[in-house]
């Protein structure tokens, strides 16, 4: 498999400095090299460039509007030409805003390609915010909904088709923090979500067994990998840790039905935040993470079940 790795250092859309770093402490804690020990064919492109971030206050429920869009577009533009040559693209973020400008060049592939559209969510945080109910302006909170069409027309139409995807395509894993507005707004909105208490009381593997059901042969995966997924006991490294997540035995067994399902054709990596990691560690679990969910796995397996 090709594997193409985009760096997108920045943390315009956070409330917290720091994601900016996230994909050097990545590549620090050998993501490339140890996914090439796999047997992937990994090339690492390097770097986007962007906007500075000018640490301003929201303006019309907005931080760094302006930044965050052309960061976006950047984005897009990379993870769309990576697709289109036939590689697999990793986006190291940079903080979750840039799942906008991902999705919707995969989406955009997909759409030309034929190709049936899966999105895994896996977040604390829903994402789901819109300028209107957002408590912090911040548009790390907003790329679900804009993705489903609730947002700014120039943030929604990035993958010139709206919305980018279609609510029921979208599974949310591991969700424990959502704001007010948000929660009417996602329950409104009718995506799957499989929250803490669920996966508390059904657990990881049930979990995922119905949030893969749907995928086919003719299946696109794409895979939002927000760190702050994991429980911030050993994965400290991130702005906004919520109490409560996936240990490290269910993280790892998400991601490794997701590998065993064969269909995830793009991923992004997001808001680990170096600045407030311990000696690099967050790194470290993330990249671990990223090895199970291309099939890094014990013992030599079976086809599952
Ligand atoms: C909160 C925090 N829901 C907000 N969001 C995120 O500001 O909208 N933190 N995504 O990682
Ligand atoms: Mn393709
Ligand atoms: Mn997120
Ligand atoms: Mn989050």
């Amino acid at each position: 498999r090709n594997v193409s790795l985009i760096g997108a250092p920045t943390d315009v859309g956070a409330g917290a400095r720091g994601a900016s770093m996230g994909p050097e402490a990545l590549r620090v804690a050998r993501i490339g090299p140890l996914l090439g020990e796999m047997g992937l064919n990994v090339e690492d492109r390097g770097n986007l460039t962007g906007p500075a971030n000018p640490w301003l206050p929201p303006v019309e429920g907005y931080r760094h509007f302006d930044e965050v869009l052309a960061w976006n577009r950047a984005v897009h533009e990379a993870v769309y030409a990576e697709l289109q040559s036939g590689r697999f693209p990793i986006l190291l973020g940079g903080d979750h805003c840039l799942g906008l400008g991902s999705i919707s060049a995969v989406a955009r592939h997909c759409r030309e390609a034929g190709k049936k559209l899966r999105v895994l969510w896996l977040d604390a945080h829903a994402d789901f915010n819109t300028d209107q109910i957002t408590p912090s302006g911040n548009i790390h909170g907003m790329p679900v909904a804009c993705l489903c069409g609730f947002g700014p027309q120039p943030l929604v139409e990035i993958g010139g088709h709206v919305p980018a995807v279609s609510p029921k395509w979208v599974k949310q894993i591991g969700i424990r923090s959502v704001d007010a507005g948000e929660k009417q707004l996602l329950h409104d909105a009718g995506l799957e979500v499989f929250d803490m208490r669920y996966i508390d009381e059904m657990g990881m593997r049930h979990t995922m067994e119905l949030a893969l059901a749907t995928l086919d042969a003719n299946t696109h995966l794409h895979v939002s990998f927000d760190v702050d997924f994991l429980d911030p006991s050993f994965a400290p490294g991130v702005g906004t840790t919520v109490m409560g997540g996936p240990t490290y035995r269910e993280a790892q067994l998400c991601m490794e039905m997701i590998a065993d399902t064969g269909r995830m054709a793009s991923l992004d990596v997001m808001e680990l935040n170096p600045a407030l990691d311990v000696r690099n560690r967050t790194a470290e679990v993330a990249v671990d993470m990223v090895q199970s969910l291309f099939g890094k796995s014990t013992l030599v397996r079976r086809a599952p079940r």
